[in-house]
């Protein structure tokens, strides 16, 4: 699978009709080795992050009755449905200043961008939420600017037996449907016709750029396995959290975290 290296008016043109582009195998077979051992040692509380979002996923597949995000490992476990501020941990860290990370981000945002929720999503083995179909919008996220670009990284192959991210392609060219993220019954019946659905799987350290204004919606993990991913929003520096003004971690740019 060839990495792509530069982000061109084609890519883009694609990536616009499709709401999303695969980017290849950015992680090495070494990077992506390390990353899976690093997720599970800070899910196993052996790499403590006190100001990282931590959230186990739920008993019940059913989105909402999982437990809620709060700061700080809640206990040794390979259960955690959401872990949020990876820019925290240097090796995650590193792979999101990646050069191709860079190059998209200077084409859609410019030099100075910050990242929002740099989080893993996990879909635990014969585990996992149901995600119900959303966008990401910055309005609904608190925002006072519409990130739109997000890249997805594959930890685990990501199959639909272990819950891959399902989207409706174009569909982020609906434009904003909801603010507050989550797709209406009447606008899924309108847009998410079984036709227009396509399981978005993935080989672990895979790399995927999404509109997130894309619908999208992940099921359950029905094997033994994990299915471990990466999820990065990219975003203007400037970009401010509308109720206290607060900007986000810089990754590319002046005072870019190293
Ligand atoms: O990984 C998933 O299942 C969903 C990820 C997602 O919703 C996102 O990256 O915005």
């Amino acid at each position: 699978m060839q990495v792509m290296e530069t982000f061109d008016d084609a890519q883009q043109k694609q990536f616009m009709e499709q709401g999303y582009l695969r980017l290849g195998k950015v992680l090495t077979p070494d990077e992506l080795v390390a990353l899976q051992g690093r997720i599970d040692a800070i899910m196993l509380g052996e790499i403590p992050y006190k100001k990282m979002l931590f959230q186990l996923d739920g008993k019940s597949e059913e989105y909402g009755q999982m437990e809620s995000n709060s700061y700080g490992n809640k206990g040794a476990s390979l259960a955690y449905r959401r872990i949020t501020g990876l820019e925290q941990d240097p090796l995650f860290l590193n792979y999101m200043q990646h050069p191709v990370f860079r190059a998209i981000a200077k084409y859609f945002i410019g030099d100075h961008v910050s990242v929002f929720r740099a989080m893993f999503m996990n879909k635990p083995a014969n585990q996992g939420t149901i995600l119900p179909w959303h966008q990401d919008v910055g309005e609904g996220w608190g925002l006072d600017q519409n990130p739109i670009v997000t890249v997805w990284t594959a930890l685990d192959d990501a199959v639909p037996e272990n819950g891959c991210m399902q989207i409706v392609p174009g569909s982020n060219n609906l434009g904003i449907l909801n603010p507050g993220h989550y797709v209406s019954e009447e606008d899924q019946e309108k847009h998410a016709t079984v036709d227009k659905i396509t399981h978005l799987g993935a080989e672990a350290g895979e790399a995927i750029l999404l509109h997130n204004w894309l619908m999208h919606r992940s099921g359950v993990n029905k094997t033994d396995s994990p299915r471990r991913a990466l999820s990065v929003a990219y975003m203007d520096a400037e970009t401010k959290k509308m109720r206290n003004g607060q900007t986000f971690p810089v990754v590319f740019g002046e005072n870019a975290l190293s």
